[in-house]
């Protein structure tokens, strides 16, 4: 028996680069793409954890036919939800992991109908790993959307896929999740923008 998902999803791979030349797009590998529980459990029982991989990796989880990038269609007008884990020993990043992407697949972190969440992403960084959430919008309505929405509520669901994602990350209240715009991002050349909306 076969528990379907809700969408299908696609896993990427970022691999360390090797040499000087390599640029993001050679970098970046489709994984393999499922659609139910069962495929998931096979495929997560089979890949290599994130607390194994090589400095400047990723995955990213991403719903099928978007890709982990900001200039796709769906992720050109969005942002993302982001935490960095500073003490690499001590974070339980594999099961970290698994839960966000449990979470995405699981559809707990959206009402029916916000149509927000894009993809999940871990990155291995040197002195931290970071683990995202990236929303179609970034709380506006954009060219399309056959329902609008005023700003304050855009910027309500956004808060609310936050919060739920700060929880699904076992932080303290305390701990500050950031939100910022990809647009932002591409700009300041780094993830490491301003941001926009803190839970
Ligand atoms: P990062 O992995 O988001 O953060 O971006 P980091 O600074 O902590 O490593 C690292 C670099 O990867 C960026 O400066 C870009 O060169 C490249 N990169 C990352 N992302 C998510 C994208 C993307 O969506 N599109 C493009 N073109 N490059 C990206």
């Amino acid at each position: 028996v076969k528990h379907p998902l809700m969408h299908e999803w696609t896993l990427w791979f970022t691999k360390p680069p090797s040499g000087k030349g390599d640029n993001w797009n050679d970098l970046l590998k489709e994984v393999v793409t499922f659609s139910s529980v069962e495929e998931f459990w096979g495929i997560y029982n089979n890949i290599t954890p994130t607390s194994e991989l090589g400095l400047k990796a990723d995955y990213h989880l991403f719903k099928k036919g978007v890709r982990p990038e900001w200039e796709d269609p769906q992720n050109k007008h969005g942002g993302k939800w982001s935490y960095q884990f500073k003490d690499k020993r001590s974070v339980p990043i594999d099961d970290l992991w698994l839960h966000a992407q449990l979470s995405a697949i699981g559809e707990t972190l959206e009402g029916d109908g916000d149509n927000e969440v894009m993809g999940v992403v871990v990155n291995v960084r040197k002195g931290f790993y970071r683990v995202g959430l990236w929303t179609r919008t970034v709380g506006k309505s954009i060219p399309g959307d056959k329902t609008t929405r005023t700003p304050a509520q855009g910027k309500e669901i956004l808060e609310a896929i936050g919060r739920r994602f700060k929880d699904v990350l076992r932080l303290k209240e305390a701990d500050v999740v950031e939100f910022s715009g990809h647009t932002d991002s591409a700009h300041s050349g780094s993830t490491r923008a301003k941001a926009k909306y803190t839970v």
